[in-house]
């Protein structure tokens, strides 16, 4: 697949930083990279008013906080990992600089921490069949059999995306990526305790035979120059029909939860596509 490390971050380039009316500075794409001289390169900051006080959000850099960017962070018994899985990024006067480059605005937004903010998404998969004799449906044109996967679709702003969110601080991102799964496709906060277990049992047997697909920056818009998404992408793959009998509901950050067909024209949140792509491509599914 395309990895980030090759690829120009877009959707955090737009005009008016998500959820707020922040303008950010237009940087032109040749200006992405660092390395480009923009001697008068100086965007506005916005840190969103809503981080005040959240205990998962860090404070604004001063003598009394700063960070130990790089590192995995132990201090008063939280760990906070502040290490990016694209290689050591670079700190400029005690700010974090994203790793893809300039985004025009400074800031955190509305991300809690500076520097890498660790997310993980969890992408279950399903081959489409005829209802009648349970073959696989292929594709008229590439002659592919074509994947299902389970999406959602997010309460701020509608977009249709992979369940996922942010990994807790301490937590693994391949439980964080369950735990997203349950509550978002699954309304798992909703449930009786019998039943949470059952469903829990069932997510994570499919889960222990899941594959991590990519790890590292996700194009999000709401990334800034200071702090930014990483995640941790896991697909899990039902070859046979062992999840059709599944209860999709939608609960959490989530507002509908649907099977979606790939293909390579779904219109997705931040740069899921991208994860979707490396499943298609996985399972030499239809693209
Ligand atoms: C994306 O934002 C990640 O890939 C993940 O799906 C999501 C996490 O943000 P929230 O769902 O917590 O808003 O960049």
């Amino acid at each position: 697949m395309t990895t980030w490390s090759t690829k120009i971050h877009s959707k955090c380039r737009g005009e008016i930083y998500p959820r707020s009316d922040q303008k950010r500075l237009i940087v032109p794409i040749d200006k992405v990279k660092w390395s480009v001289s923009w001697p008068d390169y100086n965007p506005p900051t916005y840190t969103s008013k809503s981080l005040n006080g959240q205990p998962w959000a860090d404070l604004e850099i001063s003598e009394q906080f700063s960070p130990t960017f790089n590192e995995v962070e132990r201090k008063e018994y939280v760990v906070r990992n502040r290490v990016s899985y694209m290689g050591d990024y670079q700190v400029a006067n005690g700010y974090p600089l994203n790793p893809v480059g300039r985004t025009g605005l400074k800031g955190r937004g509305v991300l809690g921490r500076w520097g890498p903010n660790h997310a993980a998404d969890f992408i279950l998969t399903r081959w489409l069949r005829d209802q009648a004799n349970g073959q696989k449906i292929l594709n008229e044109d590439t002659k592919k059999p074509i994947l299902q996967f389970v999406g959602i679709q997010r309460r701020k702003g509608d977009e249709w995306a992979i369940p996922g969110g942010m990994v807790d601080a301490g937590e693994d991102p391949t439980h964080a990526a369950q735990r997203e799964f349950l509550e978002e496709a699954m309304d798992s906060e909703n449930l009786e305790q019998k039943e949470l277990e059952d469903i829990m049992k069932l997510v994570k047997e499919m889960f222990d035979q899941g594959l991590m697909i990519y790890q590292g920056y996700v194009d999000d818009s709401r990334n800034t120059d200071n702090a930014w998404i990483e995640t941790t992408a896991i697909n899990c793959h039902a070859e046979f029909q062992e999840v059709d009998h599944w209860h999709l509901k939608a609960g959490s950050d989530a507002k509908n939860v649907a099977w979606i067909e790939i293909t390579s024209s779904l219109n997705l949140f931040a740069s899921h596509i991208d994860l979707i792509e490396a499943v298609a491509n996985r399972h030499q599914a239809h693209w």
